[in-house]
């Protein structure tokens, strides 16, 4: 990957589109658009036209015209990457633009990585790592509420908030770097607490910042919610209701579900994940032992569980069995089939008491939105929507907060301790380390290789 190339990849998904988008960066992306490009508009040059405008014309192969375009402009260092670009927008057939890429890479420009075009912006200083993530998380957001932390991170929200922390901690290293460069035998570090009070302050940033870890992470990747129980209780028919469409097979078989089928709605901005799995039994067939371990798997990575019930049968042992094995604190138990009770509750519904319960019809779909307000309070429960809150979205920024916490407690021990001042100096070292991981700075090259490798190929 070389950072002189000239680049160029088709940005726009391939289907039959109104417009389709090739995007060329480098610095030899406007001559070689030159080449192809004709303008409507006489004796014009790319070269010397203005900066962000529109150009009409037709992008030919040699005498023949390949399709009638628009020609974006953007000249460096003003623009994604900060290189010369230039976009060439044509009709949104698959064809044609692979025709006119096929022209551009004819000329010497070199097809480009997936997410090169954005690893470029951040090689040049454009953005930091949060906002690449953020691009990432745009682009495949699928709620109101990812999108709204997307944007947030893009705008750069989480890079100040880290850069503040930076500030406090970086103050306070140069102290002590000086009290090393010129410590005299006799003298002793004089502003032990002046650097407490002001590492005690990063260290609430950081701890405001890592509270926020699972709220970003919800409103990014949506809460995981595993639909389990007995066969026949009518798992694929809640989540066939709830989505709205006949997603999954419907039988009165039991063991009708073999593998997870996984779907995605929003209630009010949330991206919520239901998935459907395998009924749990006992059984020698050897494909619905393999669903029924998928199952297993759901049950215990999911963010929430919804036991579904039947409400028209007797509570037997294995139900009690599933009851036994969840935490009520992240279960909700479905009882579904209520029409078949006609107003009544099953006699059971004592030994539920632990348990946040709805009476639910997934046939008839009734209790649906009851069910839905319920997963929304429990997939928000405890989480801040203030405006001004920043959010820690992933992992990857989780740990790397976490690390930093840790090394400045540590340093924090250490000025109480009147530990030596090389030692502090050391935690300190440490911490900015790990907040410059947070936003690139010093990142590992394979970790930023795959974060790169994870986008598509035009962005
Ligand atoms: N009366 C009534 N029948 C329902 C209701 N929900 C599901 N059923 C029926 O129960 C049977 C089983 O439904 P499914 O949705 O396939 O059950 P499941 O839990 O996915 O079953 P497995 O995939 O075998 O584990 C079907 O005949 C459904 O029509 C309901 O609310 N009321
Ligand atoms: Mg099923």
């Amino acid at each position: 990957m070389k950072l002189g190339d000239t680049i160029a990849a088709i940005s726009t998904a391939l289907g039959p589109a109104g417009i389709g988008v090739i995007r060329i960066s480098g610095n030899k992306a406007i001559e070689i658009t030159e080449a192809l490009f004709h303008s409507t508009r006489p004796g014009l040059q790319l070269k010397q036209a203005p900066s962000h405008h529109f150009f009409h014309g037709w992008v030919y192969d040699g005498k023949q015209p390949i399709d009638e375009v628009m020609i974006a402009l953007m000249k460096a260092p003003h623009s994604y990457t900060t290189e010369d670009i230039v976009e060439i927008q044509c009709h949104g057939s698959i064809l044609v633009l692979q025709n006119i890429l096929e022209l551009v890479l004819n000329l010497g420009v070199r097809l480009a990585d997936p997410g090169e075009f954005t690893q470029r912006a951040f090689l040049h200083g454009r953005m930091d790592l949060t906002q690449v993530e953020a691009v990432s998380d745009l682009i495949n957001a699928r709620s109101k509420m990812g999108i709204q932390a997307a944007v947030d991170q893009l705008k750069g929200k989480l890079f100040k908030a880290i850069d503040a922390v930076r500030e406090k901690v970086f103050y306070v290293a140069a102290l002590i770097e000086a009290s090393i460069d010129f410590s005299d035998e006799d003298e002793e570090f004089t502003h032990r607490e002046d650097c407490i009070l002001r590492l005690r302050n990063a260290c609430d940033d950081l701890e405001n910042l890592l509270a926020s870890a699972e709220h970003g992470k919800m409103m990014r990747s949506g809460l995981g919610v595993a639909l389990i129980g007995l066969p026949n209780v009518g798992k694929s028919s809640l989540l066939n209701a709830m989505l709205k469409e006949n997603r999954a097979i419907v039988t009165d078989i039991p063991g009708t579900t073999r593998d997870i089928i996984e779907e995605s709605i929003q209630i009010k901005g949330l991206a919520v994940r239901l998935i459907d799995t395998a009924g749990i039994r006992k059984t020698e067939d050897l494909i619905e032992n393999e669903g029924m371990q998928r199952s297993r798997d759901a049950f215990e990575t999911a963010d929430l569980i919804l036991l579904i019930l039947d409400s028209s049968c007797p509570l037997n042992e294995e139900s009690i069995g599933l009851l036994q094995e969840t935490d009520p604190e992240n279960t909700v138990v479905i009882l579904n089939k209520k029409d078949l009770l006609s107003g009544q509750q099953p006699s059971w519904i004592g030994k539920l008491e632990a348990f946040t319960t709805v009476a639910v019809s997934a046939k008839y779909e009734e209790g649906l939105e009851e069910l839905k307000e319920v997963l929304f309070q429990k997939g928000t429960e405890g989480i801040m929507m203030a405006d001004e809150q920043v959010l820690i979205t992933n992992v990857r920024q989780q740990q790397a907060a976490k690390n930093a916490f840790s090394a400045l407690q540590i340093a924090i021990e250490g000025l109480e301790n009147e530990l030596g001042e090389e030692f502090l100096a050391v935690d300190l070292a440490d911490c900015l380390r790990a907040l410059g991981e947070i936003v690139g700075e010093t990142t590992a090259e394979d970790l930023l290789n795959r974060i790169f490798s994870e986008f598509c190929i035009g962005k």
